[in-house]
């Protein structure tokens, strides 16, 4: 049986950097995350007793190499829980532009883990879900709930996993990605979290880490915009901190990150209220109200270094279509 998925991407207002256990991704502390309605992942797949090996095709392109691995090893785990021997062809596509420096994995594991576990089958709960699509990319398991996300960290594999905090129509706010750059990584997020604790800064970071999450889910409760984007920006500063600060140390800000972040001030010093996060990336989230999003996004398209702005609103988690 072919079976097809929707899953989107995630933007944290909380960060995962850094985990405590890398085989089982098990991340340093909880996060927070919005599902975005215009950055998505459609995945088919397809087991077929007939195939001598899995095949992946990703944005009409065969794919060989370390992400056909990544993706097969996730196969194998799937595989090995509904004791089958089958191999797959997986279709992926993402709907964001290449380059657009939009971290594919939350989205692409998070369509895979549904799509495969439906068509080997398997009848699992969001939780296990979840579970599963963490083993793939931490992040994935964020992408599987409805619209405003807690990923808590739990102390295990089991207890290690997202929910849904608030759902899609729960606050209508936005995230406007100003696309400054390309997401050239030359080191990916992956080797990123295991050098985080050679910051001097990184145990100060999880230290204030619980009560920034309590702070934040407070004021996403309150629909309190002020204080949810004061926390949100302070956040992606600190986890660029600790970046800037490893060794060897990672520097994904660009000129064109700065600039960005600059409007976004003086739009707020002109009482147009946004807030700004990044993520492993040089591309700038700019979170706003409906009121104020045509206003901020002529801001943002406007700014030289700017390619494209793409629009989000809160999305509903990974779902067959
Ligand atoms: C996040 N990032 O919370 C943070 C913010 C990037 C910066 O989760 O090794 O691709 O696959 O578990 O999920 C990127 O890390 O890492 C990430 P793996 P992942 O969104």
């Amino acid at each position: 049986m072919k079976i097809t998925v929707k899953a989107p991407a995630n933007i944290a207002f909380i960060k995962y950097w850094g985990k405590r256990n890398e085989k089982l991704r098990l991340p340093a502390n909880s996060s927070i995350s919005m599902n975005l309605s215009g950055a998505y992942t459609t995945t088919s797949v397809e087991f077929d007793s007939k195939l001598k090996s899995d095949i992946l095709i990703l944005n009409n392109k065969e794919v060989v190499g370390r992400e056909m691995e990544r993706v097969s090893k996730h196969l194998d785990l799937i595989r090995s829980i509904a004791k089958s021997k089958n191999y797959a062809q997986v279709k992926s596509t993402n709907n964001f532009p290449k380059g657009a420096g939009i971290a594919s994995s939350a989205s692409g594991f998070a369509a895979l883990t549904v799509a495969a576990a439906k068509a080997v089958n398997l009848n699992l709960s969001e939780k296990k879900l979840s579970i599963l699509a963490r083993l793939g990319s931490g992040s994935a398991c964020r992408s599987i709930p409805n619209g405003f996300v807690e990923w808590k960290m739990g102390n295990s594999s089991e207890s290690s996993y997202a929910r849904s905090l608030f759902g899609s129509e729960y606050w209508n706010i936005y995230d406007l990605i100003a696309v400054v750059g390309e997401n050239s990584k030359k080191i990916s997020s992956t080797e990123g979290h295991a050098v985080a604790e050679s910051s001097p800064f990184y145990k100060t970071r999880l230290s204030g880490m619980k009560d920034k999450v309590a702070e934040i889910k407070s004021a996403l409760k309150r629909k309190d915009f002020t204080k949810f984007g004061e926390i949100t920006e302070a956040e992606a500063i600190n986890m660029h901190t600790v970046m800037m600060t490893s060794v060897p140390p990672l520097y994904y800000l660009l000129p064109g990150t700065l600039d960005v972040i600059s409007h976004v001030l003086e739009l707020r010093e002109k009482g147009i209220e946004c807030y700004f996060t990044i993520d492993a990336g040089p591309n700038v989230h700019v979170i706003c109200k409906e009121e104020n999003k045509r206003k901020i996004q002529k801001v943002l398209s406007d700014i030289k270094s700017v390619k494209t702005v793409l629009i989000n609103r809160a999305a509903c988690g990974a779902r067959v279509i």
